[in-house]
């Protein structure tokens, strides 16, 4: 067996004015529980730091860039001591947040953070939702489209190693958020034998204005609905993939009236949701995973190697 205790960390309802310090300080909350409970890994949401800015129609340039972090955010106050709690405690961590690059480019990232400090993984969002313009008459927008560019990393596999669990460490992969709903993110995980996927999401309620879907007719209301979408993508890629997951919600309603939606999971190679976040804020949730069973399914329905079809698939590459 390769057990390990893992962590998700929800984040609630954040505030336009909410300073980064009182939301730095929430997070190390986490942390320190984390600690107590011997969690050596835990996950956070996408663009943890701030409120979900992509509602907002904010001026190109010193305005916008306020929501961004450039150069190396371990090192960026007051974002600095929540690294240094991680890595005193010997916590391993993938985050997100807004990346500003020293070129001026503008990226949707996540980081994935070792026990000793160090930076294993960078990556950038590749299926960037919403609109670049904003769409008149919607009660708010998603404009995830004007503010980043599509990530240029692509979905690099990676070992995270010092967890004793053998063979190098633990394989493990990041999506943010949308990516999570396209099965071609996982499976491109999945081929490089990830055992461990790692996901932070900001998915509003309000779908209906967002993404086309009328939750009136599927019979039950938006927030029901965006979790239902939400679990179902989650438990399938999960089990298909041969793998674990990670996922982790920024939630609850912002500023009074942005609602987003919590559910953060922690779900096993069987599809199956082992821990579950019950509230609608900040809550750690944690479960030990045994990564050898990753390997059942893997060495028989999901055998890719001998069972997969690539030469039928040439479809879903062709532009
Ligand atoms: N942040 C993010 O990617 N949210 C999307 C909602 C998009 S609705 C225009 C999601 O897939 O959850």
């Amino acid at each position: 067996t390769r057990i390990i205790r893992v962590a998700s960390a929800q984040v609630g309802a954040i505030g336009k004015d909410t300073s980064p310090l009182v939301v730095v300080n929430r997070l190390i909350k986490m942390l320190d529980q984390a600690h107590e409970e011997g969690v050596k890994l835990v996950n956070f949401p996408e663009l943890a730091f701030s409120t979900f800015f992509a509602r907002f129609l904010i001026p190109y340039g010193e305005e916008l860039d306020k929501w961004f972090l450039k150069g190396d955010v371990r090192k960026i106050e007051p974002y600095d001591k929540f690294f240094a709690k991680a890595k005193e405690y010997g916590i391993s961590i993938s985050i997100g947040y807004a990346e500003l690059t020293d070129e001026g480019d503008h990226y949707n990232t996540s980081i994935f953070v070792d026990q000793d400090g160090n930076i294993v993984n960078k990556y950038r969002k590749t299926h960037l939702p919403g609109d670049k313009e904003p769409v008149p008459n919607a009660p708010h927008q998603h404009l995830e489209k004007r503010y980043f560019l599509p990530g240029n990393t692509g979905f690099k596999a990676f070992r995270w190693p010092g967890t004793g669990t053998g063979h190098g460490g633990p394989i493990v992969g990041q999506l943010i958020c949308n990516d999570r709903r396209w099965c071609e993110s996982w499976r491109v995980l999945g081929l490089q034998g990830t055992e461990l996927v790692l996901i932070g999401y900001n998915t509003p309620t309000a779908s209906k204005w967002l993404d086309g879907v009328d939750p009136g007719k599927a019979g039950i209301d938006s927030d029901k609905l965006a979790k239902h979408q939400n679990d179902i993508c989650l438990m399938y890629n999960t089990y298909s993939n041969c793998c674990f997951s990670i996922c982790s919600a920024r939630c609850g309603i912002d500023d009074g009236k942005y609602g987003m939606i919590s559910g953060s999971t922690i779900i096993d190679p069987n599809g199956i949701i082992i821990a579950k976040a019950e509230s609608e804020g900040d809550e750690l949730i944690w479960a030990d995973i045994d990564l050898d069973q990753c390997y059942g399914s893997r060495d028989r329905v999901f055998n890719f190697g001998k069972h997969r079809r690539p030469e039928m698939y040439g479809l879903i590459v062709e532009q």
